[in-house]
């Protein structure tokens, strides 16, 4: 089944823009404890595969890829360890089971958001790269900041984890933006001698990125750091689980797993299109879904989402599916010049909390 393109939602085409590109989020449906890694990657190869013949220049994978999503089971020694790759001289485009995606999309000169586990010595760590086909580069890494869950399992025996604070480091490279080389045609470069933040070259070099991983997503501020670097471009996978009432809390609304799903849904759909309204940019977000070893429902709803947070592409299954768009980041100058003109309006006098206080203070009692 093909993914569903919304007419409602633009992808933003200007007559004469040059920020034109198509992209692509490749879906997965469900990866099992037992599904062999190599049978996953061939998965995804396909997927980027039917990507190039669609002419996309940028394919999105989900959150740890390659891997059931195993921060749900109670893990050890190289029961844990064979879920990670070891990254070689610290080039993820070396680590074995992964190698054979950046060797196709080299072959493609297509870019690539991949989503794995990364084992660095003693460090592990929720991450994801972005290389650039273009130039056969690894551009930028991100290592997940939001990590859900807890650390200790949960003492029901039956109830589904979310050990991502046992297994993982919170991420240390914080937010930082990058630009993608070539992904777009003509744009202004340091040889031509143009300087960035000028009136008169604002959003016209190489498109500006940013990385997130999963329960990042749900956070505006790290949306609003990347928007503050400018992003037209923010890259999102994940593994979210629609039925963890340990988790994720229970109550009326949401006292079955349709239900739950459904609110589940909601909430993703919320998060993508207003932190991407709000940041004038456009995001591309992809699920790992459907129901892993027959028992663990996972999200699907993978889309893209364009800068005034209209849905562009939604995918229509919780199987391996593409969902692909052309999008025009020409169409983020918008935002980010009227209502969301950040040096204009933004009053960081206000804002201090946000930097220097985690949880709530409530006011004093009256
Ligand atoms: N992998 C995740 O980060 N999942 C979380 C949990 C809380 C469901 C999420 O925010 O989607």
């Amino acid at each position: 089944m093909g993914s569903i393109q919304h007419e409602g939602g633009s992808a933003g085409h200007t007559a004469d823009s040059k920020r034109k590109v198509i992209v692509a989020g490749a879906q997965l449906g469900p990866i099992n404890v037992d599904t062999p890694r190599s049978e996953a990657i061939q998965r995804m190869l396909q997927l980027m595969e039917d990507a190039h013949k669609q002419n996309a220049k940028l394919i999105v994978y989900p959150e740890i890829a390659p891997v059931t999503f195993f921060p749900r089971h109670i893990l050890e020694g190289d029961e844990l360890e064979k879920y990670f790759e070891l990254e070689v001289d610290g080039d993820p485009t070396k680590s074995p089971n992964i190698k054979p995606l950046f060797d196709k999309a080299r072959e493609y000169k297509m870019d690539m958001y991949l989503g794995y586990a990364e084992a660095t010595g003693d460090e592990h760590y929720n991450t994801s790269v972005y290389y650039s086909g273009q130039v056969d580069r690894v551009i930028a890494k991100y290592r997940k900041v939001h990590l859900p869950g807890t650390f200790e399992p949960y003492e029901r025996k039956d109830a589904t984890n979310q050990l991502e604070k046992r297994y993982f480091k919170p991420g240390n490279l914080g937010f930082e933006a990058f630009r993608a080389p070539q992904l777009v045609p003509e744009a202004l470069t340091k040889d031509s001698g143009a300087k960035p933040n000028e009136v008169d070259t604002l959003g016209q070099g190489d498109p500006i990125v940013g990385m997130i991983i999963c329960n990042d997503r749900r956070w505006p501020e790290a949306w609003r750091v990347y928007g503050l670097q400018g992003a037209e471009l923010v890259l999102c996978g994940y593994n979210t689980t629609s039925w963890a009432p340990e988790l994720l809390g229970t109550n009326e609304k949401i006292s079955t797993k349709e239900k739950a799903k459904k609110e589940a849904l909601f909430h993703n759909k919320l998060c993508l299109t207003y932190n991407s309204y709000a940041n004038a940019c456009f995001s591309i977000n992809v699920a790992k879904c459907g129901s892993e070893d027959g028992k663990y429902p996972l999200i699907g709803g993978s889309c893209i989402i364009d800068c005034d947070g209209d849905v562009v592409a939604e995918a229509s299954t919780e199987d391996d599916e593409l969902v692909v768009a052309e999008i025009d980041l020409g169409m983020c100058r918008r935002g980010k010049e009227k209502v969301f003109a950040f040096e204009k309006h933004r009053r960081i006098e206000h804002y201090g909390r946000i930097a220097q206080q985690t949880g709530v203070q409530e006011p004093e009692f009256l």
